[in-house]
Parts: structure tokens; sequence; C-alpha cells
């Protein structure tokens, strides 16, 4: 019987690339996003395997109503796959809109960890399950400007480190998977609000892409069963994390 994956954020990005690669590797699939037609999109090019499941991550009834509002079949979930999240802005702490912090709080902290506790009985029960969740380099590298999204993430790489000592004793496994430069998605456009400052951020660079995450979530959860993958720091040979600053005045 194949595996249901449930993957948040497929619409685009790292979300897209992972629901395709799942179905092709013998998953069925639960694709989420807040956009409909992309879905639609992604389930008329996948075919049967793939289930279009319209979520905003922001949304607690919905989240809380999630596994009783999942078709019949399609409700023991085996791999959640917490992907969907955002940057918004670069500002500095001092100059940052506030309604940016809550808007990477609300989907990338509290949406997530509804999410994850809305499913985890059922793996807990079945006695089998993976949680996968999308940190980032910016959980563990300070820069400047990441101040609260790069926040989301440390609180993205603690919170499935506490949930494998929950988990201790039952055959459920959580990864966190860290990426640093990546582009192929909407990533920059959606942080900076400017194609052309986007744009930028990927010149003269060979960074990773959707497909090279995908690639690396496959091998992880196909592994045997016993076998738990903690974390995944990865970053494009272009990029390495960089030393501390010093302001001289
Ligand atoms: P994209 O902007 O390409 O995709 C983000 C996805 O998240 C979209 O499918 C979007 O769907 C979804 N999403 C955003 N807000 C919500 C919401 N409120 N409810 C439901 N879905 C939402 O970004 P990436 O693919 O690059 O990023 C995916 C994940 O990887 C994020 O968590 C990001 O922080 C992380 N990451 C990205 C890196 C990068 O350099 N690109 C590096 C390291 C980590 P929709 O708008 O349709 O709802
Ligand atoms: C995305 C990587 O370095 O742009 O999480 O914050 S970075």
């Amino acid at each position: 019987m194949k595996q249901i994956a449930l993957v948040t954020g497929a619409t685009a990005g790292f979300g897209k690339a992972i629901a395709t690669r799942l179905v092709r590797d013998g998953y069925r699939v639960i694709a989420t996003g807040r956009r409909r037609e992309r879905l639609d999109a992604l389930a008329a090019e996948l075919g049967p395997d793939l289930l279009a499941f319209e979520l905003d991550m922001t949304d607690a009834a919905a989240i809380a109503a999630l596994p009783g509002s999942l078709p019949e079949g399609w409700r023991d979930v085996d791999v959640l796959v917490n992907n969907a999240g955002l940057a918004l802005g670069m500002e500095k702490a001092q100059e940052a809109d506030v309604a940016n912090w809550q808007t990477m709080i609300a989907t990338n902290v509290t949406g997530m960890a509804e999410l994850t506790r809305v499913l985890l009985p059922g793996m807990v029960a079945r006695d089998r399950g993976h949680v996968v969740t999308l940190g980032s380099t910016a959980g563990i590298y300070p820069y400047t400007g990441g101040n609260v999204y790069g926040a989301t993430k440390a609180f993205v790489r603690q919170f499935t480190r506490n949930l494998r000592c929950d988990l201790l004793g039952h055959n459920v496994r959580v990864t966190n998977i860290e990426p640093g430069l990546c582009g192929g998605s909407e990533f920059s456009t959606v942080r900076l609000r400017d194609p052309a400052r986007a744009a930028a951020v990927y010149e003269g660079t060979k960074p990773l892409l959707p497909e090279d995450i995908a690639e690396t979530l496959s091998w992880i959860i196909a592994l045997p069963r016993h076998v738990n993958i903690n974390e995944v720091e990865m970053m494009p040979t272009c990029q390495a994390a960089g030393g501390l600053a010093v302001a001289r005045g």
C-alpha cells in the first residue's frame, strides 16, 4: 500500500518540487497551500496520487479540523512535510514592520507547530510516521536583517529536537532540513517584493535548487524505519558561513 505524505506550501518552490518527487517515488501526496488554482494544476499534472487541499497555515480552525476534513482514505498521514513558510523584509529590527513579524511567526512557527500537533497522535497510534521540517541556515547563523525570520527557523530547529525527545519509544521520525541559499523558488520575490532585487540575490551564484531539497528529502524518508536523520544543514558550494562582525568607530 502506498504511503501518504502531506506537503504544506506545495504551490511553489520546494513544496512543489517535493510533492512532484514524492508522487514519482510512489507516495500519495496531499498538496496544500492557499492558491487553489496552482494546487489544481499540480493535480492535473500528477494525476490521482495527488490530492489538492486548500489550507492556510494561519487558520487555526482549519488546521484543528484537518484530519476530519480530509477525504476517507487520505487521513492516515505517514509523512508530514512542514514546508510552508516565508520571510518578509530585510530591514533591521529597529526599522522592521511588525505586521511582517506577525505573519512570519503565525506561519513559520504557530501554524507549523499546530499542524504537527494535530497529526502526531495518529502517527503515534499507528507507531509509524515521519515529520520533516524546513528550517534554514538562517536559524543557525545570524545575519543583518534576518531578525525574526531567523528566529522562526531557530524555533523550528529546537522544536524538532524536542519532538525527538517526546517521541522516544515510538517509531515516529523527525528530521529538520536546513538549507542555505536556494534559487528557483518565490522566496526572495515574496521577501523583497521587488523582482529586480530578488534576482540580484542569486546573481553570479550557483544556488541550491528546489529539486536538490526534494532529492535530499526523498533519501531521508526512504531510509530503513529505524534510521532517523536528525538534521541536515545544506549549502551550495558557492556559500559558506561568514565571520563575526566588528563596528569600528
Ligand atoms: P516559496 O515562496 O517558493 O514557497 C512558499 C510556499 O509556502 C508557497 O507554496 C506558499 O503557498 C506557502 N505559504 C506561505 N504562506 C502560507 C500560508 N499562510 N498558508 C499556507 N501556505 C503558505 O518559498 P520556498 O519554496 O523557497 O520556501 C519553502 C520553505 O523553505 C520555507 O519554509 C522557507 O522559509 C524555507 N527555506 C527557503 C530557502 C530559500 O532560500 N528559498 C532556504 C531555507 C529554507 P501559498 O502562497 O499558495 O499559500
Ligand atoms: C533562506 C535562506 O539565507 O535567505 O532561509 O535566510 S536565507
